[in-house]
């Protein structure tokens, strides 16, 4: 007879957090939201700790390199998505790696000869009046000198006047070398009181500018997630059957982490894969499997080499899988019962493999509920998908503003590797849906509050950190006549937008 689960398996919107002590120093200031993306051993540091416990989905509405940047920028790690072909999912790693936080690509670059009737064409079309004179006018040629407003009155001069005879030569300049952090490109910028700086290499080639007016912006950036090369970090999803060629490209192309992106990864299809990931690369290929819902597929996967493990089937958003196919599992219950057996994996190897929440994340609270179940960080489709820099189209829907949103098992997406079981490599039904959801705004404010939220909550149970979370909170089920009653009730409510702030 089959084998029975005892309890229900139930989802986030079933449970509440019950406040505990609260002390003096527990205020959201102090709640340090870091946590580990890779598996390290007890005593050592993993390979990439998170400032914030947020990923995305591996989904073409969702991850794509704009969106790896904003989230890299807060401390958090995008996966490209993987249903496109190889060099075009490589090209996107490698724009983000070539976004270099404070380093800039000039977008606006004149060669000597060319005129003012030329410059003020090209500032007309990058709204940009500083511009790179360089030998053959493009943006890595040599730098010969630097045209700003200040050099031209537009009023007076002769449109034909040149380049060159109105330039700062570069004998003039004041740049810096290739290499240089960005807190010693703004001590030369304030020391010497520029308003740019270029950035060349040895061959006094153009590599990018660093701008004064940026300062600001990057002091802001306090939790910004960069490699050793002070680049964003980023990740990219993978599938089980043309790794071979796909892992190098992206490996080549800078990815950080790579993850098998499965809806199902309980399978011999993702054992070969990281078995063949560890021979090519060793440990230096960081690489998440999944996704299982219970204790055997994490130890299957922990096992078979997974760098991280995700949680969940049939959670999603945009997931039919359940209805189509009858497989899956509540999220919060496989979410706990996972993170039971890592903790039991890591006391009997010393080995902590992370473990992600994925999917089925519809309120702020349910991330502080998934943290307090056990997930070191949760993987989110729906909630970036609704900002302006997912990939997505912006559309009108009824006169509202919505984004679209479709599941990488839709027949939009034709995604058929995601939800391979071997055989013949074709879709053929759908496990997924194609949507609107309504458009949020930026990524930055959207999660700056949502993360507020998360660390307030923890403050209210006392915890500052994910693993003391983890260990001390206090979690009940609540009936459904509860759960009406944690809503607004027997009022007419006046201001739908509860996020309004008081004037
Ligand atoms: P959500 O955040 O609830 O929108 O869920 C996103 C997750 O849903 C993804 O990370 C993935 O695991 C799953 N997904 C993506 N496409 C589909 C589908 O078409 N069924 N499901």
């Amino acid at each position: 007879m089959a084998k029975f689960f005892k309890e229900p398996s139930r989802t986030f919107s079933e449970y509440l957090l019950v406040p505990g002590y609260t002390g003096p120093d527990c205020t959201p200031d102090h709640v340090d939201l870091s946590t580990p993306l890779v598996k390290f051993s007890k005593g050592e540091k993993p390979a990439v700790t998170m400032k914030i416990p947020l990923v995305s989905a591996v989904m073409q509405a969702v991850s794509g390199p704009e969106l790896a940047c904003a989230l890299a920028r807060e401390g958090g790690v995008a996966f490209i998505y993987g249903s496109q072909p190889i060099e075009r999912q490589a090209a996107m790693v490698r724009q983000v790696k070539s976004t270099k936080a404070g380093f800039v690509d000039s977008d606006s670059n004149i060669s000597p000869d060319a005129t003012i009737a030329d410059v003020i064409a090209l500032r007309n079309r990058t709204g940009h009046s500083t511009m790179a004179v360089t030998d053959n006018g493009e943006r890595n040629g040599t730098l010969v000198g630097i045209l700003t407003s200040r050099d031209y009155r537009e009023s007076r001069i002769d449109r034909n006047t040149l380049v060159k005879d109105v330039m700062t030569p570069y004998e003039k300049l004041i740049v810096g070398k290739d290499g240089i952090t960005l807190s010693e490109a703004n001590d030369i910028i304030w020391d010497h009181k520029l308003n740019q700086l270029p950035i060349v290499d040895e061959n006094q080639k153009l590599v990018s500018f660093v701008f004064r007016k940026d300062y600001d912006s990057h002091k802001e950036y306090a939790n910004e997630l960069l490699d050793a090369d002070k680049r964003y970090v980023v990740g990219a999803g993978v599938n089980t059957r043309d790794y071979r060629e796909r892992i190098p490209a992206l490996v080549e192309a800078g990815a950080d982490v790579l993850v098998i992106d499965s809806s199902e990864g309980y399978s011999c299809w993702q054992a070969e894969t990281l078995k063949w990931v560890r021979e090519q690369y060793g440990d230096t290929v960081k690489i998440g499997a999944g996704n299982v819902v219970d204790a055997d597929g994490f130890r299957f996967l922990a096992q078979a080499g997974a760098d991280f493990i995700k949680v969940g089937i049939g959670g999603g958003s945009i997931c039919i899988t359940r209805e189509q196919k009858g497989i899956g599992r509540g999220q919060a219950t496989a979410t706990l019962e996972v993170a039971k057996a890592r903790d039991e994996y890591y006391r009997e190897t010393g080995v902590y493999i992370p473990v992600c929440s994925d999917g089925g994340i519809v309120h702020d609270y349910h991330i502080t509920l998934a943290l307090a179940f056990g997930a070191d960080f949760v993987m989110l489709g729906r909630y970036f998908a609704r900002f302006d820099e997912a990939p997505n189209n912006l559309v009108t829907v009824n006169g509202n503003y919505m984004k679209e949103y479709w599941g990488e098992g839709s027949a939009r997406a034709r995604n058929w590797q995601r939800y391979d079981v071997g055989g013949e490599g074709k879709m053929s039904f759908v496990e997924g849906v194609d949507s609107y959801v309504p458009y949020a705004g930026s990524l930055r404010e959207n999660v700056g509050l949502t993360l507020s939220k998360v660390r307030h909550t923890m403050c209210n149970c006392g915890c500052l950190t994910i693993p003391e979370l983890m260990e001390n909170a206090k979690v009940t089920l609540v009936s459904g006549t509860s759960i009406v009653e944690g809503g607004a009730h027997d009022v007419i409510v006046r201001d739908e937008n509860v996020n309004a702030k008081p004037m």
